[in-house]
């Protein structure tokens, strides 16, 4: 069994090992239908257990395991391989040439989004009797573009971004500015005011082609909002991505849920059309999912977990643009569905 993690900051990554096969078991700490594969792709926060169906033949020789990224985006990226060595051992009074041997997989080309989307599409849920009920019906439909975007260029600096702009990235057009004070505290201690606000909105605020030609208008809003939940609310969330500055997968990673991942799709998501054929028998459960590159995502989770909860673009560098919001999930009624109170020790600023 290999654990896959990748630990890269901005790539995602395809994974290979050359003249193998390897079967996934899990995801994100879920198990999942076994499927096999010869190619991985793993995008950063994600983690998955492969069972790797050893042949030991050509005892000596060298199996490359190979790594790269897979990369949609515009400008410049760092397409190195990286690669390791799997090799059978050769026994004692052994005599071969396969120490001279190496092989090599062959990796996909680096922007092979179709296989992206199949590889993905393949994982499900192990199924177990429970989990259907387990899939949240909804109370709540969110619709979240996630892309990039500008703002301007503070004085005194020179900006990278189109026409001298900063470059920005945005959930429905919202570029998440971290407040000084901790969104939690500010939660627990009722004082919200001046540190955020529960109005994040709910569909894209100016409609456009998400995928088709990118609006002249590309500046984005720079705020600290987010959404409130009732304990035990089912929410379902369209992660859509945009072609602003470039169609690009997002690996969208939320805190303090496992969500059911229920569809995907290239395109604009259209609700009368795709919910009908969401996946409510055998989703797959993990808590990082690549938005697709030109496409759309739908989760489905269930917030009975109190707190203030990040949602953010696992690429460090989307994420340092304002790609990512928080939600406030509120008490429950029981004892058990209430968040605790800071411990006595908490250092005080
Ligand atoms: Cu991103």
């Amino acid at each position: 069994m290999l654990r896959l993690i990748n630990a890269a900051m901005n790539d995602e990554l395809f994974f290979s090992i050359a003249n193998h096969t390897v079967t996934i078991v899990e995801a994100d700490a879920v198990y999942v239908k076994p499927f096999q594969t010869d190619v991985v792709m793993i995008t950063p926060g994600q983690t998955t257990n492969v069972l790797l169906n050893a042949k030991p033949y050509y005892p000596g020789a060298t199996f490359l395991m190979a790594a790269r990224p897979y990369f949609t985006g515009q400008g410049t990226f760092d397409n190195s391989t990286v690669v390791g060595i799997l090799e059978y051992e050769q026994p004692l009074n052994h005599t071969s040439n396969a120490k001279k041997m190496v092989f090599k997989p062959t990796l996909p080309p680096i922007n092979a989004t179709t296989l992206v989307a199949n590889f993905t599409g393949k994982f499900r849920s192990l199924k177990n009797p429970n989990l259907t009920a387990s899939v949240p019906q909804m109370d709540r439909i969110f619709y979240f573009t996630t892309g990039l975007g500008s703002s301007p260029c503070p004085k005194n600096i020179t900006c990278q971004g189109p026409n001298g702009t900063k470059f920005a990235a945005s959930v429905n057009n919202v570029s998440f500015a971290l407040p000084t004070t901790a969104l939690l505290q500010a939660h627990v201690t009722k004082k919200s005011n001046g540190v955020y606000t529960t109005d994040f909105p709910i569909n894209p605020p100016n409609p456009f082609n998400y995928t088709g030609t990118p609006p002249n208008n590309t500046l984005v809003s720079i705020a600290t909002r987010l959404v409130e939940l009732p304990f035990n609310t089912s929410v379902e969330l369209v992660l859509q991505d945009t072609s602003i500055l470039g169609a690009e997968n997002h690996p969208l990673h939320l805190h303090g849920f496992n969500f059911f991942v229920v569809g995907q799709g290239f395109g604009n998501y259209n609700a009368k059309q795709d919910r009908n054929n969401f996946n409510l028998v055998d989703p797959v459960e993990r808590n990082t999912i690549g938005v697709p590159a030109g496409g759309w995502v739908a989760i489905r989770f269930l917030a009975d977990n109190p707190g203030v909860w990040f949602m953010h673009c696992h690429f460090d560098v989307h994420t340092s643009w304002g790609l990512r919001m928080a939600w406030i999930v509120m008490d429950g009624p029981l004892p058990s569905q209430k968040l605790p109170p800071p411990p006595s020790d908490l250092p005080k600023c």
